[in-house]
């Protein structure tokens, strides 16, 4: 069982906006109108009619996630989820950065995505350490994936050897 799962999370060093999967999530902020790098970064390569997309969605609280489709990008979705700024760690940081991971995926079963590709929400503008971060996000990647079999592929994009390194790590230690 963990075997499999295992192989079922790939670890990339490189920009998510290039990668061929069904969806690819987007570090947003609440208003999703866009923003700076992962967000920035999604906004350019899909091009203007996703944010006329984003604008019709009304926000998105901190936690949360929402749908568009991916325009320019060679993914065909984009799931759009709302990482939390950290504080301390001691005001819900933790269960909303794993509600950005499960609310993402839920979505993606929903859509019928079987391939998708998520940065590491949260660990930049917003501060989040990264290796609290990284087992977060593959704790709540495992439990979905132990659940849920129409999902073949979670691939978890680095930007940079550093990110890489610790993304392989929190595989190696928490996902079998
Ligand atoms: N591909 C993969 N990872 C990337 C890329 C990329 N193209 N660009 C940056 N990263 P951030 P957040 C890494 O700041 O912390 C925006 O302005 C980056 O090194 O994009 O959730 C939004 O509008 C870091 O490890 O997202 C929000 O206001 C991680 O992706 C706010 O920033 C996330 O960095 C969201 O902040």
């Amino acid at each position: 069982m963990n075997h499999s799962i295992k192989k079922r999370i790939e670890v990339v060093e490189g920009d998510v906006t290039k990668l061929r999967v069904d969806a690819i999530v987007n570090a947003a902020n609440t208003t999703l109108l866009g923003g700076g790098g992962v967000d920035g970064a999604v906004h350019r390569a899909a091009g203007p009619e996703l944010l006329e997309e984003c604008r019709k969605l009304g926000g998105c609280p901190t936690g949360q996630a929402r749908i568009t489709k991916g325009y320019k990008l060679p993914a065909k979705w984009v799931i759009h989820t709302v990482g939390p700024v950290w504080r301390d760690g001691e005001h819900g940081e933790d269960e909303l950065l794993a509600g950005c991971y499960r609310n993402s995926l839920a979505l993606a079963e929903q859509n019928g995505v079987k391939t998708i590709a998520f940065p590491s929400i949260s660990t930049g503008a917003y501060g989040f350490p990264m290796e609290r971060a990284a087992s977060l996000a593959v704790t709540e990647i495992k439990t979905f994936l132990e659940r849920n079999r129409s999902i073949e592929k979670v691939v978890l994009v680095c930007f940079g050897k550093s990110a890489f390194d610790i993304h392989k790590q929190a595989v190696r230690e928490l996902a079998g």
